[in-house]
């Protein structure tokens, strides 16, 4: 495996790619073009200066997240095949810069939802939480402007205001997608897309749904093992893979973690491990990486994919707000280090006791 930190770009992201070259361990970033719009085409001309300037601060460009997929895509509307056809040019032009990993969501109009960005805990750092009571007491419009008043001044991954401004057309435009038509587009998608991939060794690893059941009605397909094995089943090739979210698939307590990391062997791509602190099964915030400051056993987790042979990238995932620090919730600098260490010790000791048989 190797160890990882995702950045925003330079002109997005709070945290600087040198700061991210002195985590000890870690050796690459998982980034995007973060400016692009769904269905919009990437240059290579693009692609390269943004390896080149990851490369430049001694640091590899481990995978993408995310090229996303448009919602003409995820509808499958009279745009898809265009857009299709700018996402196939997007991977081809990815395969040329040497690219191979590519991490992408099929979740209707929200990317994840959360319901606060910055729940404090006795510690005095901040959390992102989510409460199913606070999603049915708002409707969607409301969840995303007291969301938007908790950035940070960032923009957060699946919240840009050009989305909040359309929120009502877009849930219009879902309106006749239930779950098995939302599931037949992706297969329809990623079939177009499996001859590049398989040209260019690109893994296609989805995302799963965050959290794991529907929130405002919207359909959910990639929220368990049994749903995310059909998805495995129904376009059989090895790059049609797997982000196992640890965070994501954990929202619901009915996910056995390592036995799903188990059952997919192979077809893991990229690992996001992260911890969550339950309430209760429908309230829960997100905790230090640590297994002791969450639910989650994390040695647990990080043995699974050690022993399913898993050599793809891992990032820490969601971090605490602590000291001090302002940035994209989630996505500061300091937890996230302590928790690329912590996993690193956890790879280590797994690593070590296998060597020597104990
Ligand atoms: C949230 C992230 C997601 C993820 C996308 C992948 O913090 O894990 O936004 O990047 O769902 O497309």
């Amino acid at each position: 495996m190797e160890m990882t930190l995702r950045w925003y770009g330079s002109q997005y992201d709070t945290v600087q790619l040198w700061q991210i070259r002195q985590i000890p361990g870690v050796t690459g970033v998982i980034t995007t073009l973060y400016g692009k719009q769904p269905g919009e085409l990437w240059t290579q001309e693009e692609i390269h200066a943004l390896k080149a300037e990851v490369e430049a601060a001694g640091l590899n460009l481990s995978g993408i997240e995310s090229v996303n997929v448009s919602d003409a895509i995820k509808i499958g509307n009279e745009d898809r095949d265009v857009h299709i056809e700018n996402y196939i040019k997007t991977l081809e032009n990815l395969g040329k810069e040497d690219i191979h990993l590519v991490c992408y969501n099929f979740m209707p109009v929200f990317d994840w939802t959360r319901t606060e960005l910055a729940r404090k805990r006795e510690d005095g750092s901040t959390v992102l939480a989510y409460t199913q009571d606070a999603v049915d007491a708002i409707n969607p419009e409301e969840m995303f402007s007291s969301i938007s008043g908790d950035m940070n001044g960032t923009v957060m991954p699946g919240w840009e205001p050009e989305r909040m401004a359309r929120v009502k057309e877009l849930f219009e435009m879902y309106k006749d997608i239930d779950e098995e038509k939302l599931f037949q587009n992706l297969v329809y998608f990623l079939k177009a897309i499996m001859p590049v991939c398989n040209q260019y060794d690109i893994k296609m690893a989805i995302h799963p749904d965050d959290p794991a059941w529907s929130v405002f009605g919207l359909p959910r397909i990639i929220n368990n093992e049994k749903n995310i094995l059909r998805l495995m089943n129904a376009v059989d090739d090895v790059h049609n893979g797997v982000t196992f979210c640890a965070g994501s698939y954990g929202t619901s307590l009915a996910n056995d973690l390592p036995h799903m990391i188990r059952t997919l062997q192979g077809r893991i791509h990229f690992a996001h491990v992260r911890n969550l602190k339950f309430i209760t099964p429908t309230n829960f915030e997100e905790a230090a990486h640590l297994s002791s400051d969450g639910t989650f056993d994390m040695y647990e987790i990080v043995r699974a994919l050690y022993e399913t042979g898993f050599s793809g990238p891992i990032r820490p995932d969601h971090g605490r707000m602590i000291w001090g620090e302002v940035a994209m919730p989630g996505y500061g600098l300091y937890d996230r280090a302590l928790g690329a260490t912590y996993i690193n010790g956890l790879w280590e000791a797994i690593e070590k006791s296998h060597e020597r048989g104990v």
